[in-house]
């Protein structure tokens, strides 16, 4: 049974089992929580891509690399779907939470922190992307004991909050 829990701050400053990145295709870095996950966590989380996922990551999939110098000992890295760019599919959405819990418990982290996956730069619309977040890290079965919610801001924390709240 996974608690799900809501803390306002830094994604790459929470200790925990592995951080959840929002990614893209590539795999290769880029802006949001993928340009702070690289630049706090050092090389070798790049390195560690490009060994790892040669030819990048599918939306809605799920992969890990080692964290470099973040708290954390693993990133687990997500390909939302950019609802800006027309990809409107919400169970690619929903399965990036899935299948990463999924990647979490091969790993055997019983701890993760999450960021509004799709909600910057891919523009989903916000209070939907918090729903597939609390909603899929309620429903789906995993061995992780807390799934962190990280709001970057206070109006998102704020949203996260309402929803935790409702049900
Ligand atoms: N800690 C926690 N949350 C953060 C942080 C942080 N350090 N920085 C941003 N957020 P985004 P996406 C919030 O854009 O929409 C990248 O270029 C942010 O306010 O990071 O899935 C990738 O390489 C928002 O609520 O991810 C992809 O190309 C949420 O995290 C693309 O952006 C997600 O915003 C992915 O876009």
């Amino acid at each position: 049974m996974t608690r799900v829990t809501l803390v306002r701050g830094d994604i790459t400053r929470q200790h925990v089992d592995a951080v959840v990145n929002a990614a893209n295709r590539a795999m290769r870095g880029g802006g949001g929580v993928d340009g702070a996950i690289h630049r706090a966590g050092g090389p070798g989380i790049l390195a560690d891509c490009i060994a790892r996922f040669p030819h990048g990551l599918a939306t809605g999939d799920a992969g890990w690399t080692t964290a470099g110098d973040l708290p954390a000992r693993w990133v687990i890295h997500v390909v939302g779907p950019n609802h800006t760019a027309g990809e409107r599919d919400r169970s690619l959405l929903t399965s990036c939470y899935r299948r990463a819990l999924e990647v979490a418990d091969d790993l055997g982290a019983t701890t993760a922190a999450f960021p509004l996956i799709s909600a910057g730069i891919y523009g989903w619309p916000l209070d939907d992307a918090v729903d597939a977040a609390v909603s899929t890290l309620r429903d789906t079965p995993s061995q992780v004991a807390e799934a962190r919610i990280v709001a970057f801001d206070q109006a998102m924390y704020d949203r996260v909050e309402r929803r935790l709240a409702a049900s």
